[in-house]
């Protein structure tokens, strides 16, 4: 498997309780490589934009206020099968369904203030990489 990058959020229930550190220590001592991080307050429009293909979903309003509600820290993760592998340290969804030692199952608050996002994708990691980072900004 080649080297991969995926696009990963801190969400603003994790950079409240101060977590970045926790979060960050997980993705590297699973191997991969945070090479690109900064700190944002998210606009609504951004937000709704970076969440648009969930705009029909019932809950998309609440998600757009949370992802509002607080600064987030956008990241690239580099590494083997980066995209599976973060999706696996992540856990499920809903905190109640994450598997022990996961993000979700130790931080999560609820299944919307989950902690973390990551793509799901190669193609939608490129498209989110894209949105958050120019090139310059990505340091593998
Ligand atoms: O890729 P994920 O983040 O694991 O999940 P997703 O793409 O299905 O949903 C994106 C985010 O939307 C998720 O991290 C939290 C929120 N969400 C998903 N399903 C629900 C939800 N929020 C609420 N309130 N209720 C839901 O059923």
């Amino acid at each position: 498997m080649a080297v991969e990058r995926t696009l990963s959020i801190l969400k603003p229930d994790a950079t409240r309780r101060n977590l970045t550190g926790k979060i960050n220590a997980k993705f590297e001592e699973a191997g991969l490589r945070i090479v690109a991080q900064k700190r944002l307050h998210l606009s609504e429009a951004q937000a709704g934009a970076f969440y648009a293909v969930h705009k029909e979903r019932p809950f998309y309003k609440d998600l757009v206020a949370f992802m509002t509600s607080g600064p987030v820290v956008a990241q690239v993760l580099e590494g083997e099968n980066a995209v599976a592998k973060n999706r696996e340290i992540m856990g499920a969804t809903n905190p109640a369904n994450a598997a022990p030692g996961t993000i979700r199952k130790e931080f999560a608050e609820s299944i919307e203030a989950n902690s973390v996002h990551g793509s799901d994708s190669a193609e939608n990691a490129a498209t989110e990489v894209a949105f958050f980072f120019s090139g310059i900004e990505i340091v593998g």
